[in-house]
């Protein structure tokens, strides 16, 4: 089992939680988004990837792309420890704020739309970060008031963590990257102090990966 990603990317940083959660450790081969142009554009991963986006997972002659779509795998082929909660409703709530973060937040912050905000639409740095934070604010807004609303326990939804913390977790990380202001969201927070506890968590952080940079 091959897994492609960089360090500082959230979607990959999701990824590499769930395989920490479930106790699994696939060679890992870096992909860096800024050299040379980008990795995920040239090369041998240019061809593996078509959508030219980290991470992807090699296995069994297969390459699955998508984190979300990777963590399911990992789910449906290694059920313990679950990362969804049992009760149906829970597991919509669940798949909702995660969605709220992979599906709403992240896309508009990616890096590729923000090098198009100021490479081809030529705004200035201060401009992309005012839509940086514009985007990170409002959905992270939201996502504290599904929290509040649906969530409950020491992680989002329960006592362990699951695919929402998974979710959670990086983006506060990329929000805090781009000086967000977090002070609004006491209950993500909470969750995100829980998590840093969590060995699965601590090893999954940025800074800990071989390809990190200062
Ligand atoms: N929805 C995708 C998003 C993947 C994605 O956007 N990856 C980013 C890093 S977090 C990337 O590869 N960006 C490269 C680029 O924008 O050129 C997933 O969840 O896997």
């Amino acid at each position: 089992m091959r897994f492609y990603g960089y360090f500082r990317s959230s979607a990959a940083y999701r990824c590499r939680i769930a395989f920490n959660l479930k106790g699994i450790a696939p060679d890992f081969a870096p992909v860096h988004l800024r050299r040379g142009g980008g990795e995920q554009f040239h090369g041998a991963y240019g061809a593996l990837n078509p959508q030219h986006l980290v991470p992807a997972l090699e296995v069994d002659g297969q390459i699955l792309t998508q984190s979300l779509a990777i963590i399911e795998w990992l789910e449906e082929t290694r059920p313990e420890p679950a990362l969804l909660p049992k009760d149906p409703f829970e597991r919509a709530h669940a798949r909702a704020f995660a969605l709220a973060i992979a599906a709403e937040i992240h896309p508009l912050n990616n890096l590729r739309v923000l090098g198009y905000l100021k490479g081809t639409l030529g705004h200035d740095q201060a401009s992309v970060d005012t839509w940086y934070r514009h985007w990170v604010d409002e959905g992270l807004a939201a996502c504290e008031a599904l929290a509040t609303r649906n969530g409950h326990g020491r992680f989002l939804f329960g006592d362990t963590p699951g695919l929402a913390d998974i979710c959670l977790v990086p983006q506060l990380y990329n929000a805090r990257r781009f000086h967000c202001d977090l002070s609004g969201l006491p209950r993500l927070l909470a969750v995100e102090a829980a998590a840093g506890e969590h060995p699965a968590f601590a090893a999954a952080h940025p800074d800990r990966q071989p390809d990190a940079e200062p």
